[in-house]
């Protein structure tokens, strides 16, 4: 008999329970998802030509080249020796290059010297952090100017002393302005 109720409130538990990590799934999902896409950009090679002939990336992506011509091999290869350079592509094959260095990266086709790209690669970490860094100095020194207001609160204790009156009033100013 008493086990009946306890059955009722362990179902929506259950069902709490996996909503919350169908949520967490969800956000997994969403979150490398976002990564995943912006890290890799495609250039198609059709028609003897480069698309986008130009573009520009921030480091760290990786570039997909795909011939797509029907029947034409085609080859991706740095303009600088050495860098990048696919070999023949054959109709529907792929290279990969994934850009780690900021810079620009001018290629060509060895089959088909006309064909022409560029790739510029910007340092976008480094643009993000500058301007962080200039706004947080000048809110440091207000603290340290406020410390010495603090002695001013000595004076009054200080006037019992002086039976002299003028003198020490002058004294003790000085004191202020050395601290
Ligand atoms: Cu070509």
């Amino acid at each position: 008999m008493t086990r009946s109720p306890g059955r009722i409130v362990g179902r929506p538990r259950a069902i709490i329970a996996t909503l919350i990590v169908f949520a967490l799934a969800l956000l997994t999902i969403f979150g490398s998802a976002t990564s995943t896409a912006a890290a890799d950009v495609a250039v198609t090679i059709n028609g003897f030509a480069f698309m986008p002939a130009t573009m520009t990336v921030p480091v760290g992506t990786r570039v997909v080249w795909t011939n797509q011509q029907a029947q034409v091999p085609h080859t991706v290869t740095s303009d600088t020796a050495g860098i990048f350079d696919s070999g023949i592509l054959q109709t529907g094959m792929t290279f990969a290059f994934t850009f780690n260095q900021a810079g620009t990266f001018a290629y060509h086709c060895n089959v088909h010297p006309n064909m022409r790209g560029t790739v510029v690669v910007t340092a976008a970490a480094a643009t993000a952090t500058a301007p962080a860094a200039p706004t947080a100095p000048p809110v440091a020194p207000p603290p340290t100017v406020a410390p010495a207001p603090v002695p001013t609160v000595t004076l009054p204790v200080a006037p019992p002393r002086t039976g002299g009156g003028g003198e020490a009033g002058t004294f003790f100013i000085h004191r202020l302005g050395d601290g």
